[in-house]
This record gives C-alpha cells, structure tokens and sequence, in this order.
C-alpha cells in the first residue's frame, strides 16, 4: 500500500455565508454565472464560440447531463451548469510532467476536491510505481506493454475489473465491453450500479424495458407532471424549460421533495431576457415535503385512493396488465396512521393529490436519485408504475415515465453492454455479430467489487472515466480495498482522488473530452450517444485538443486490446482508423442499431425501438405490464436518530468540484455542512455554525466523521441533508438497495454529538 490511502477529502476552510434561500431558479443570476465561469476558464473568445456549439446539430453533446435537446434549437442551447462542464474541460492543460515533479502524491492527497479539478486539464501519460513519491512520465507504448503485461499474467480474467462511467461515447463503450468479454469477464462495473439501476430493475420487471417512454413533445400533452426526489434546477437545468412550456400549456406540476428545490418553485428563462421579457413562471403548483424515505407510503396511499375512486382505466387493466387484484388486497391493508408517520404529509394534501391524479387523462413522473438511492429504491419506482398502470398513463399521448438520467451517454453506455449482467440474447447477439465467444457467468458490480478488491480476488482496475474512489460508499474502506490491487489504471481528463490512493503500480491515461476535436486516419470523427429518451445522435467536438499527447478513448480500448489480445477476430486498430467501423459493428450486434451510420446522420438522429411507448407493447414473460406488490418499507428510526441524505450542491459536477457555493439554497463558502431543521437544533441545543460529529450506523457497525458545521434548514424533522462526495465517508458500504445492489446514499441513519460546550451539555 502507499503513502496516503485514507481517500478522505480535506476540506477548504473558507467562511461560511448563509442567506435565504433562492425562489427563482435561472434568470440573470444564471446568465452571469454561466458567463463569469466560462470565461474565467477559457478567457471571453474561446468562451464564446465553445458554448454556441454546444448541443448544436453540428456541434457536440453537453457533458453535462443526459436531458435532451430540442428539435428546434435556439443559437445558445445550454444551460448555466452545461456552461460550468464545458469550460471545465476547455481548461489549460497544466497538469504535466512538471506538475507532478513539483508535487509529491502525498501532497496532492492533502488538496481539496475543488484545488485538484482547478488545476486545469491533466496533459501526459503518467506512472507511479511501487513506492513512488511521485509520478512520472510515460510514453503511450510503454504504457500499453504494461498493461497488456499485467493482463496476460493474470491467472484468471476475473482478476481484472473494468469499470466506466457514463461520458464514454457510445463507440468507446461498445468497443470496450467487446474487448472486456473477449478477454473473458463480464466484470463491467459502471456509474449506473450507483445511480439509475433501481429504475432499470423497476422497469424491466414491470413494463419489460428498462428505460424510460416519454419523449420529450410529450410534457406538452402532458395534464399532470410529478417530479419526484430530483432536483432539476441543478442537475438537470434545461428540463425547467420543458417544465414551463408545459405549465404555459396548462399542466400541473407537483413536486415531491424533503427540500423545497429552487428550480421547481419559479423560473426566469434565461433566454426570455435577451427577448426583454422580466417575468418569471410558478412551476409547481404542490410542494409535497415528504420525509426522506416516505414515497412508498404516499404512492400507496394515493394509489389506494384513486382505486377507492373508480376513476382507473378499467379497459387497460384488464387488457394490458396482470397483478391489479394482488395489489388490490395489498392496499386494503394499508394502515393510514402508517402512511401520515412515514410521509409526515396531512392526509387532506394526499387525498388532494389522489384527486388530481384520479381526474388527469395524461400523466408524466420524473425522477432520479431522491428514489434510486434507498434501501426499497426498486420497490418504491414499481409503486411510481402501479399509479401509471391504474390509469393507463403509459404508450400514451403526454404519458409515461421518465426516469431522468444522469450522465450523459449513462443510458447509451448500458445499451450497447457496459453491464456485469448481461440477458443471454445480448450475449448471442455479441458472439453472432463479431464472431467471438463470451463469458456467460454474470461479473461485479461497483460494490461487489470493492468487496472482490477487500478479499484480494482483484489485481487490475480499469477505469474508463469517472472517480471512483470518492464515487462509492464509506471512502477509508474503499481506499484500502483498492489499494491492494496490484494495478491501477485510469482513462481520464482531469485530476481527482482516486490517481492519489496508491496500488502497487498507477497510471493516468489523458484522453480528449466531448469538446475536442478528434483526428483518426481516415480524418475528423465524430461519435454518437443516447440522451434520456432513447434518441442517438451525434456530438462532434470543435475546439483544438488541451495538449498533442491526448488520445480518443476508441484509440486508448484498441491500444489496449492489441496489445493484450493475442489473436482476435477483430482488428481492433482497424475499427478506430474511422468509428464507421465501429458503429458497423454495432449495427450488427444490438437491435435497433441498423443501418446506424446513415442513420444517425440525419438531422436529428433516431429514436430507438420502445415497445411500452411505441405501441403499448409490453416485452416481459408473458407480455403484459405488472402490478407489482411489495410490503411498505421499515422506516423507523429511534429516537435519537437522524436520516441523512447525501445530495448535490450547485456548483459541482458529481465529484469534480467547480466552486463552494449552492446559491440556490443560499449556502456560500462552505461544503462541510449539515442542513438540519431549526426544531431539531433546538432540542439538541445546537446553534448556527456549531461543530459536530456525525456517526452513521448500519447493522452493528458505526463510521464516525468530525467537523461538519449545522446549518438551520426548511427539511423534514429528523432528516438531514450532507454533500456528495465529502459525506461519502459515512455511507455504508453494506448498506445497498435491495435487487439493484445500489448504495443507499439517500438513507444513512446517523446521530449527532456535539464537539463544542453547546452540544456537550446535552
Ligand atoms: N450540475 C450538475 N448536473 C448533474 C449532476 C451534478 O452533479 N451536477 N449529476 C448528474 C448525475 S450523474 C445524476 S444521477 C443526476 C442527479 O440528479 P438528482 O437526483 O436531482 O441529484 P441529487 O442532488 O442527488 O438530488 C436528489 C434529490 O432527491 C431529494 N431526495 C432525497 N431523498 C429523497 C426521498 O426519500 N424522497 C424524495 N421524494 N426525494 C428525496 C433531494 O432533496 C434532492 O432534491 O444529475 C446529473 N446532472
Ligand atoms: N453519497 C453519494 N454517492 C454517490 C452519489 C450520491 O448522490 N451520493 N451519486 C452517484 C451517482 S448518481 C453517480 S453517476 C456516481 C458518479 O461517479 P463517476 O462517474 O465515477 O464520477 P464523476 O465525478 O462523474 O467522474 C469525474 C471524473 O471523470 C473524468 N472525466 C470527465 N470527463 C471525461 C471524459 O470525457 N472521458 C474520461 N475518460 N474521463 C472523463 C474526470 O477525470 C473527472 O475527474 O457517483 C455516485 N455516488
Ligand atoms: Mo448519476
């Protein structure tokens, strides 16, 4: 093991400024923010000319998050965080070889997320071997012999873990897994095992898909929209645009949230400035502050109530689904007192709710990590379909489900096999279409990998993209997990924690980003990705690459692949001279994908079959959609205890860190904090800005962290709420969802002492 392997996150101690938190998502504050971090990093010409390509039909995809684009764009199609990602990856590569001769590894590890990511793009292929102080620099050949010789010397395949996280571009991922399998794992962990894999399991066992069926025309027919445990003024800032036209429409928009999110309650198109218009739009018409971990409670109730109501669709039940009358006797044991404890919602506003439901003809529900992230994330998404299923809100005109994903290309990324558990007639497909054969027994996921790693089952991580160090649970533990490998490798642009917890032997990779121009043999490419709603399109980078010494992520999987492989029936190096080879490949082996060169050349590209939203059509065992009945989940808590959710601030891309401030919810200069409510902090004798400690607890284990700050916050009593990624050290890694396997990072039972006089009295 190495010099620093705790992979905790030092914090930077600036001061702490509260102030109300924001009404308006958007508007000028939006404008100037977006404008103020693009041109602080690219300088006001680059700027300018990087951000009108963005989401542009020429252009390229926003790396910022997978909502799609409209087929009408207007010249500027971003919004303030896409700007952030944009110019984020348009930084200087400073992080050279003289970089890292001025910094030993253990200092780096002593640096704030936020000090790592602003040191700009990383430039050359880098090396630390057993011991280092230091890396060092490392031509591209001898970087390969390395690894193609670690790889041959393995004495089973399933020593090797590849995991990806979802900007790889559709190209890159299938060009990979084919690798991965042809050397004969599955072991494809990838981001999705943390983020959208509750919906995946939720979908597929209900309505045979594991993907969303609405389209984007769809929330302009849409009467009612729930947005549920999302936060879209953040994550996902163009959907509030979707959201306004749907409100100017007429639709209904209810939030369902333990925190009362900016961007749901007004928004100020940016846009509407340039055309001089000052007003701003009420999205949600209900707040629904529901306890952390009660949505199962509320959709049963409602669901209970538009049944009581005789207002389903009786047609599509009978002809469409199987399993109402199970879910039927299920609800009639429904314990109301139950459902008001768990919520913490009246009952007058659940009824109201189930009213507005009952009397929608079209029904749209939004949702992201407020429901994956839970110990019932899969049951709790299947109780988001049984409301769709009783009304039939599904195939049809402003209906559907939309689970919003995160990443990207996360959902392109799984499409063409980036998954540990492949179907069988995927695997057929892949053996029939490249003419190879590949392993059958399923691999890990992120977590049954660390847990690989912990017993010494692994020697080689690979990872394409991503942080995976501070991405997963309880990060002291992950870190000694990883640093028994014997080999660590990561494809990435910018600096992040996971390069600074040392294996025996470590090498960064720097590939270009989604805004670089990239050259092959047979001249510019392009590649291809897949937004929310199953359509593929292109994304053509336009700006000159942060250094000569990048490489695309196609050339980096064949490098490593011809290297490795020694006979193949593909010649990897061939299919990246054009990626037309690649997606002929492609096209070959994954229904959908015909004819893709010509294809996704079209103007705006092509949606993917989707039986459920296409023609009602239901692709399960025996062909129909399911109600699916699941006991409601224990969510007691003892008396002392508190439930924490860990969530995103404004001003950070997952585990990249652009700034300290969440200026919606008026928190500045600080990330180390707890937002509690005000009546718990009086109970606890807690003030403003105390210092304390948080203990998570799961089974009979404890992890204690020090020095979170409290800060009074609009939350649910005895819930709480800590930023990702510093909060991960308290995330048990045990502690996962049922079926998906993914870390419950919205549900961590904790207690609070005090670490200052105030909180030792109590
Ligand atoms: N700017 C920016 N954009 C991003 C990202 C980013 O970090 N920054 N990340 C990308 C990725 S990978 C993803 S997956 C998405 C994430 O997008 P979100 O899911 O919006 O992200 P989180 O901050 O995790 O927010 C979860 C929301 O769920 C709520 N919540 C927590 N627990 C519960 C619960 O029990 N019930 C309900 N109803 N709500 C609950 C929280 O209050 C919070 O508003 O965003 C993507 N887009
Ligand atoms: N406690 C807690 N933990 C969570 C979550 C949570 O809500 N709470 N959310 C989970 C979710 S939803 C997700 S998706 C995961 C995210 O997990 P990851 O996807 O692993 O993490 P990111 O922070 O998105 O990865 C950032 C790194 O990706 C690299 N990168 C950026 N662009 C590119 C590119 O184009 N190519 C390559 N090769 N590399 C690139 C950069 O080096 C950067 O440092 O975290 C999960 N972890
Ligand atoms: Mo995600």
């Amino acid at each position: 093991m190495g010099i620093d392997s705790s992979g905790l996150t030092p914090v930077d101690k600036t001061k702490l400024t509260l102030t109300k938190a924001k009404s308006t998502a958007a508007g000028i504050p939006a404008v100037v923010s977006s404008a103020i971090h693009s041109m602080k990093k690219m300088g006001v010409g680059k700027s300018v000319k990087t951000l009108r390509m963005v989401n542009q039909k020429s252009g390229f995809d926003c790396p910022g998050c997978a909502w799609p684009d409209p087929d009408h764009r207007s010249a500027f199609e971003f919004c303030e965080n896409g700007a952030k990602a944009v110019s984020d990856e348009a930084m200087k590569a400073n992080v050279n070889s003289e970089f890292f001769a001025k910094y030993s590894i253990a200092e780096l590890a002593s640096k704030s997320d936020y000090w790592l990511n602003s040191q700009g793009r990383i430039a050359e292929p880098m090396y630390a071997k057993h011991g280092a102080t230091h890396y060092q620099p490392i031509s591209w050949s001898d970087a390969f012999n390395i690894i193609g010789g670690k790889l041959k010397s393995l004495k089973n395949p399933d020593k090797a873990v590849f995991y990806t996280s979802g900007r790889t571009s559709n190209e890159a991922a299938f060009l990979y897994q084919a690798f991965v399998r042809m050397y004969g794992t599955n072991n494809l962990p990838d981001c999705s095992n943390m983020c959208h894999e509750s919906s995946g399991k939720a979908l597929v066992s209900t309505i045979g898909i594991g993907k969303g069926t609405v389209t984007l025309g769809d929330f302009n027919d849409a009467e009612t929209i729930l947005v549920i445990g999302q936060n879209p003024g953040t994550n996902h800032p163009r959907m509030l645009t979707a959201l306004r036209d749907a409100k100017k429409g007429g639709a209904r928009i209810i939030h369902i949230n333990p925190l009362p999110e900016t961007g749901l309650v007004r928004f100020k198109h940016p846009q509407d400035y340039m055309k001089l218009n000052f007003g701003s739009t009420k999205l949600s018409d209900i707040n629904i502050p529901i306890r952390i971990g009660g949505d199962a409670a509320l959709f049963q109730a409602v669901n209970k109530l538009v049944i009581d109501s005789n207002k389903i669709d009786r047609e599509f039940i009978s002809t469409k689904s199987r399993g109402f009358s199970d879910y039927c006797k299920l609800l009639d044991r429904l314990d109301w007192d139950r459902v008001t404890k768990d919520t913490g919602i009246d009952i007058e506003v659940i009824e109201q709710l189930a009213d507005i439901i009952a009397n929608s003809k079209s029904i749209i529900s939004c949702w992201a990590m407020g429901l994956t992230q839970h110990r019932n994330g899969v049951a709790v998404i299947q109780e988001v379909v049984n409301l769709h299923l009783l009304g039939g809100h599904i195939g049809r005109k402003g209906s559907g489900l939309c689970p919003v994903r995160g990443h990207s290309n996360v959902q392109g990324n799984r499409t063409v096999g980036i998954w540990e558990a492949p179907s069988d007639s995927f695997i057929h497909n892949l053996e029939s279409g490249l003419n190879i054969s590949a392993p059958r027994k399923h691999g890990y996921d992120v977590v049954n990998a660390i847990n690989a790693m912990e017993r010494g089952d692994v020697d080689f991580l690979f990872c394409l993209g991503g942080n995976f160090i501070s991405a997963t649970p309880q990060t002291q533990r992950t870190s000694e997990a990883v640093g028994k490998i014997s080999l660590g490798v990561h494809v990435s642009t910018k600096l992040n924690r996971s390069h600074l917890v040392q294996c025996d032997e470590m090498l960064i990779l720097p590939c270009l980003g989604r805004t670089e121009i990239d050259i092959q043999e047979s001249g510019k490419q392009f590649v291809t990705v897949e937004n929310s709603m199953g359509v593929v399109h292109t994304s053509r980078g336009g700006l000159s690459p942060a250094s000569v010494s990048l490489r695309s992520e196609p050339w980096i999987i064949a490098e490593m692949a011809s290297t490795t492989l020694s006979e193949s029936s593909i010649d990897f190096r061939a299919q990246v001279k054009n990626y037309d080879n690649i997606r002929d490949l492609i096209s070959r082996c994954i229904p959908g994908f015909e004819d893709y060169n010509r294809r996704v050349r079209q103007e705006n590209g092509f949606y993917l079959p989707n039986p459920p939203k296409d023609n009602c059509e239901f692709d399960t065992v025996d062909g129909y959609a399911h109600f699916s009945t699941n006991e409601l989940p224990n969510v007691d808590i003892e008396d002392n205890q508190f439930v924490m959710m860990t969530i995103r601030s404004h001003d950070q891309y997952n585990t990249t860190i652009y700034g300290l401030d969440d200026r919606y919810r008026g928190i500045k200069g600080n990330r180390r904090i707890v937002m509690m409510n005000p009546d718990d902090m009086l109970d606890l004798a807690i003030k403003t800005r105390d210092i304390v400690t948080i203990t998570s607890h799961f089974n009979d284990e404890t992890i204690s962290s020090k020095d979170w700050m409290v800060i009074p916050y609009k939350i649910p009593k005895r819930n709480i709420a800590a930023y990702f990624p510093e909060a991960n050290e308290l995330v048990p890694l045990d502690s996962t969802a049922d079926t998906s396997n993914t870390p419950t990072s919205k549900w961590i039972i904790c207690t609070i002492s005090g670490q200052n006089s105030a909180l030792e009295e109590e």
